[in-house]
């Protein structure tokens, strides 16, 4: 790709970005990063306090200040992730089991990890989070702080271990492989006797960052089901941290923990502008019990998390500014688990892609969860389903047609956005948009719109307002020589739009038929 700037000047991409990138702009000098993507000395990636004394300039700086650690922006490269449910639920077909079940009933006939993941490569996954443990504490490894695990289980006459064959598997096949660990456990009798327990969690969660060579993610659950007479644990959220941050330095830590945080709903559905940058109240970092989301100090329901404006009103109240990207979790089949009367109710192809399109183009990572049915293979109709959704996804990102293109920055008079152009030689037929920003720099775009030159005006095709990681815009397929990005609000004074990741494609089938049968 070319790089024309307004004064004519020609660079390749693979040039600094900032070499070239301030040319015709007019942001005051002071605001640009110094050395280039990453090295601004400004940047970081611990809390920044913001209070009630900021200004607002002071507080739009912070806010442009703060970037992704090395860990999660890895996390975030991976964008697409498996969750697999698969436990004692699997047997006694239930969502949450009571503790009290016999590990005997854990008998799977067939249980193949190289299916599971050879299942979820077929769609374009690149990692995948185990439950080596959910509520109800039958651990899928065979632990030695309980009898309730495999190990009691006639699967492989109690000598198996699910979460080593599916860490083998996912090795073996290229996937990040994560585990997630429930805090709650109904079987476990120290639960409620809070040190004990939190003794009894630390070495189960050592066992699991020791034995299975890179662990790419700890899945802390938020649920909790105990009710006001039940029992009450208080959960020593510091020292878990402390351990996988030893034992395990890249691992991530979702959903109660510092490095990503929950959507806020279990249907797959993201906020139009997700943030990563976001102010939390107070300056508590560990996860509120009462908060199933993050941590303390954040609503992770709330429907703002990150705007200008929110960032204002925890200003006033005093707090942090962190750097917490969004996951959608959600489940290809109703349940989390694999139910036989789900077996007609797995997601169709046009709602996963949905899914997919507002959550890995809507700056958060999806996590899919494929429950693996009795046998302890991903059942037909989901391997089917998984398949269709890699198929129309390669079919569509096969080809960047805006690879050759030439962009054009300029800076119009009035403003001090810059806008980019991008010259595609000859009209090209596209319906999918990919812009990012580098995250390196933070996260800075406030509001975008996206226009199509028509051969004689141009026409704004679509407007949003986060960018962050990805922003897939799907709009009805225009055929164009010329296409261009309207920054209308931003942070930092840091070119946004990496060169290199901007993208055009075409997605066979385009958008799905609207209720009124209208095909955009
Ligand atoms: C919830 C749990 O209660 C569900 O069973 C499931 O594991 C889901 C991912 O998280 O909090």
């Amino acid at each position: 790709m070319i790089i024309r700037t307004l004064s004519g000047s020609i660079a390749l991409a693979a040039a600094v970005l900032f070499a070239f990138s301030w040319v015709g702009c007019s942001k005051p000098a002071a605001d640009k990063a110094a050395g280039g993507p990453g090295t601004d000395a400004r940047s970081v990636t611990g809390p920044v306090e913001i209070g009630p004394a900021d200004m607002i300039a002071e507080l739009e700086a912070k806010a442009a200040r703060v970037v992704p650690s090395e860990r999660q922006l890895r996390w975030q490269a991976l964008e697409f992730q498996a969750f697999v449910h698969f436990g004692m639920n699997t047997f006694t077909d239930r969502e949450w089991g009571e503790g009290t079940e016999d590990p005997k009933l854990f008998a799977p006939t067939e249980l193949d990890t190289d299916q599971w993941v050879e299942a979820v490569k077929a769609a374009g996954i690149r990692g995948l989070i185990v439950t080596a443990k959910h509520h109800d504490g039958f651990c899928l490894w065979p632990s030695e702080f309980t009898e309730h695990s495999v190990k009691s289980s006639p699967w492989k006459d109690g000598k198996g271990d699910v979460v080593g064959e599916v860490a083998d598997a996912c090795r073996k096949g290229g996937l990040a492989f994560g585990v997630y660990l429930s805090p709650w456990d109904r079987h476990e009798p120290s639960y409620g006797d809070s040190p004990r327990y939190n003794e009894h969690f630390k070495n189960q969660l050592r066992e699991l960052l020791i034995r299975y060579g890179e662990i790419s993610a700890v899945w802390f659950d938020g649920a909790c089901g105990e009710g006001p007479n039940g029992k009450r644990q208080v959960y020593d959220w510091a020292g878990y941290f402390a351990l996988i941050r030893e034992l395990q330095p890249g691992a991530v830590i979702s959903i109660m923990g510092p490095d990503a945080r929950w959507i806020g709903n279990e249907a797959g559905v993201t906020r139009e502008s997700e943030w990563s940058v976001i102010p939390v109240v107070g300056y508590d970092d560990l996860p509120a019990e009462k908060n199933p989301g993050g941590i303390a100090g954040l609503d992770a329901q709330s429907q703002d998390l990150g705007s200008f404006g929110r960032i204002a009103e925890v200003a006033r109240l005093g707090g942090r500014l962190l750097w917490y990207p969004g996951q959608v979790d959600v489940s290809i089949r109703p349940g989390w688990f694999y139910h036989a009367a789900e077996d007609d109710k797995v997601k169709t192809l046009d709602h996963l892609l949905d899914i997919y399109y507002t959550a890995v183009g809507g700056n958060a990572q999806l996590l899919l969860n494929i429950p693996p049915d009795k046998r302890g293979r991903i059942h037909e109709n989901d391997a089917r389903r998984l398949k269709e959704l890699g198929d129309r996804l390669r079919a569509t990102f096969a080809e960047n047609l805006a690879a050759g293109a030439e962009m054009l920055i300029t800076t119009p008079l009035t403003d001090r956005l810059d806008w980019f152009t991008w010259d595609l030689g000859s009209p090209v037929r596209f319906n999918v948009a990919q812009l990012k920003e580098d995250l390196r720099l933070g996260q800075q775009v406030e509001a975008f719109a996206f226009d199509v030159w028509d051969g004689k005006d141009w026409v704004e095709k679509a407007r949003g307002t986060t960018i962050g990681w990805k922003k897939l815009l799907r709009i009805p397929t225009a055929e164009t020589a010329k296409v261009r990005v309207r920054l209308l609000r931003a942070r930092g004074g840091v070119l946004f739009i990496r060169p290199d990741s901007f993208g055009l494609y075409l997605d066979p089938l385009g958008l799905p038929v609207k209720k009124d049968g209208v095909k955009p």
